[in-house]
């Protein structure tokens, strides 16, 4: 009886330890405050995902992200809608790198994406592209 519920947790085991190394694979970037008072991050979109894909950065600051896309026909955008957070970013992303102000105004986690799809086949955030602007106190 005992090894038959062994095997039952085992599964649930294997779900948990491969959404923690999931996990560790974030690019994650913890955004400085220049000496002109704005936090700058570089964002490079390409196929499928963000570098990087978890942003750090302070509330009440302002942001600056600076947006491009790598070479190649595919079109991306970058989409985070919090605007209770002061955050209302849609924007179709270029390989010339394109400056986004704003200054969230509260803390909490949020998530970014592109919705970009071919014909019928799945969208680019159902590929993984996507990621996490965090912001933190
Ligand atoms: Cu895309």
């Amino acid at each position: 009886m005992k090894k038959i519920k062994y095997l039952m947790v085992l599964p649930l085991l294997l779900v948990l330890t491969s959404s923690i190394s999931a996990e560790a694979e974030d690019k994650l970037y913890r955004a400085s405050i220049d000496s002109d008072g704005i936090q700058r991050v570089e964002i490079v979109g390409g196929e499928y995902y963000y570098e990087p894909d978890h942003i750090i950065v302070k509330v009440n600051v302002p942001v600056e992200f600076i947006i491009r896309k790598t070479a190649g026909f595919t079109p991306h955008n970058i989409l985070i809608q919090a605007p209770d957070a002061g955050i209302d970013i849609s924007l179709d992303i270029t390989k010339d790198p394109t400056p986004v102000k704003f200054t969230p105004s509260k803390v909490g986690k949020y998530p970014m994406y592109c919705d970009k799809r071919f014909l019928f086949f799945k969208n680019h955030r159902e590929k993984g592209m996507e990621g996490i602007l965090e912001v933190v106190e």
